[in-house]
């Protein structure tokens, strides 16, 4: 009792605390509706685990090679991950569903028809698909907390243009630090039951602001800085306020390429770098915004997210070496040539998928019904044509398929947005609806800090029995 009573009355002083600023008074004015769902569902989800442990704490879910350990821990079974599972052959499904599932079933802006990923968002929380007019409120909360606080800005405006606009949106969110609703209360000494609640304020805040963060950093970069304070309108869903603030707001079909970009580029899943960062960062009760910021420093990885920059490097050097006329045996002799240098081929191969990519499909598909025409897409058809046989008869990589980056690149060129330097930018706020619902999570069920065994090499070798 004591400490609910504690806990309502800091809610109360935090809430003042953000009133004095101004920005974020409304956050916890706002509908709480997918708040409340989630809160509603919780008791559920806690018995479920709990009986799950009780029951079977002990059994054996898998057996551990030394290679696991050596190998990047590929196939080690050790993380929880609610909101998605990636089955190597058949892609990923989000609470069960395929991208195609999603198409289907979660609401879509008017007139369109790829899936908004507000949706997604809840989808990922609770387990469950929205209505439209839930969602509607959704992006209706998140544009009314996009305003970005004087100080992050200034940081923003201040960073060097040859800084990677990666490296500047991992600083500002880190900056955003100031604002999170979640470390005041650690500080202030809330339950810690009760972290989950400034969790999903932060992490909605976070969402919110993270279209403003991007765009400012684009216009800065890539455009001198014009057209830097678009705010985000209530009445636009989630990608066209990111669409608009970028500056490419007037083409409908862009808006849809932000929707099905930002909804298939959340999740995949717990275990890739920017996703298990979080997590792990999380694991120490660091904010949300310190959480997130270590994810993306792992998205911008060259063999993580920003292969989506390397894929477009990779295409364009190809065609300015052989213009527009680029024949199979072309193609071929271009991917022998990276791979004899000694580099990977972008936006190929998987640590865990041995099929095409899901997620490169939709992308597809998406080309094929708006620019079959485009050259660039042309390119990456051709390549899709050549390389898995390049790969296979190269005999390194497991899987010689296509992922999500190998696509995404041509599509955003088609647009307009012809920076490939932002690319992982774009993936990075699609990310952040992946990761933060977990977060939430994570804080809700009580996950305790990671802490996995490391051994030496000789702790290795005298375990299995071997004289180094
Ligand atoms: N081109 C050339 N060689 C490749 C390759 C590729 N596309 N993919 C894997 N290989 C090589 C690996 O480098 C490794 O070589 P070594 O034995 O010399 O170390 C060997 O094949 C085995 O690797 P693997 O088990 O098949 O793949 P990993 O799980 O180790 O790595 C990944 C996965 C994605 C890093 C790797 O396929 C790769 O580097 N691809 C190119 C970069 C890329 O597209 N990354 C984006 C992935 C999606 C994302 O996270 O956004």
């Amino acid at each position: 009792m004591a400490s609910i009573i504690r806990s309502t009355h800091l809610t109360s002083a935090l809430k003042r605390s953000f009133a004095s600023r101004g920005f974020a008074s409304t956050a916890f004015a706002q509908s709480k509706e997918l708040k409340a769902r989630f809160e509603e569902l919780l008791p559920t989800k806690i018995d479920e685990i709990k009986r799950l442990r009780k029951a079977h704490g002990n059994t054996v879910i898998g057996e551990l090679l030394l290679d696991q350990a050596y190998g990047g821990m590929r196939g080690i079974k050790g993380l929880v991950w609610e909101g998605s599972v990636l089955d190597a052959d058949e892609g990923i499904r989000f609470r069960g569903r395929t991208i195609p599932d999603l198409q289907k079933e979660l609401p879509t802006a008017e007139g369109g028809s790829e899936p908004l990923p507000e949706g997604l968002f809840w989808l990922l929380l609770t387990g469950e698909v929205p209505t439209a007019a839930q969602v509607k409120d959704l992006s209706a909360e998140l544009a009314a907390r996009s305003e970005l606080p004087k100080h992050v800005t200034d940081i923003i405006d201040s960073a060097p243009k040859f800084l990677h606009p990666m490296a500047q949106l991992s600083i500002a969110v880190t900056a955003l630090e100031s604002e999170s609703s979640f470390a005041k209360a650690y500080e202030q000494g809330v339950n810690k039951k009760e972290l989950w609640k400034y969790s999903y304020e932060d992490s909605l805040d976070l969402l919110a602001k993270l279209p403003t963060i991007a765009s400012r950093i684009y216009r800065n970069v890539f455009h001198a800085g014009d057209a830097n304070n678009i705010p985000a309108k209530k009445d636009l869903d989630y990608s066209a306020n990111l669409a608009t603030q970028l500056g490419y707001g007037s083409n409908q079909e862009f808006l849809e390429l932000m929707r099905l970009y930002v909804t298939i580029h959340a999740d995949h899943e717990g275990g890739n770098v920017s996703a298990h960062t979080t997590k792990l960062v999380g694991s120490a009760l660091s904010s949300p915004y310190l959480s997130l910021a270590a994810g993306l420093n792992g998205l911008a990885g060259p063999l993580h997210g920003r292969a989506n920059q390397e894929v477009l490097e990779w295409i364009l050097e190809l065609k300015s070496k052989l213009g527009d006329k680029i024949a199979p045996a072309d193609i071929e002799k271009y991917l022998w040539d990276t791979l004899n240098s000694g580099r990977v081929v972008p936006g190929y191969g998987h640590a865990v998928l041995r099929k095409t990519d899901p997620r490169y499909t939709a992308q597809r598909e998406f080309a094929l019904k708006h620019m079959p025409d485009y050259d660039l897409f042309k390119i990456v058809s051709n390549i899709y044509e050549v390389a898995p046989k390049v790969l296979t008869k190269h005999g390194k990589t497991k899987n010689p398929w296509p992922n999500v980056d190998s696509h995404s690149g041509v599509l955003l060129q088609y647009y307009g947005l012809t920076e490939q330097q932002f690319y992982t930018v774009l993936f990075g706020v699609s990310r952040a609806f992946g990761v933060l619902p977990q977060l939430i999570i994570d804080r809700a069920i009580g996950a305790p800090i990671e802490r996995p065994k490391s051994f030496s090499t000789e702790k290795y070798a005298e375990l299995v029995g071997f004289k180094l």
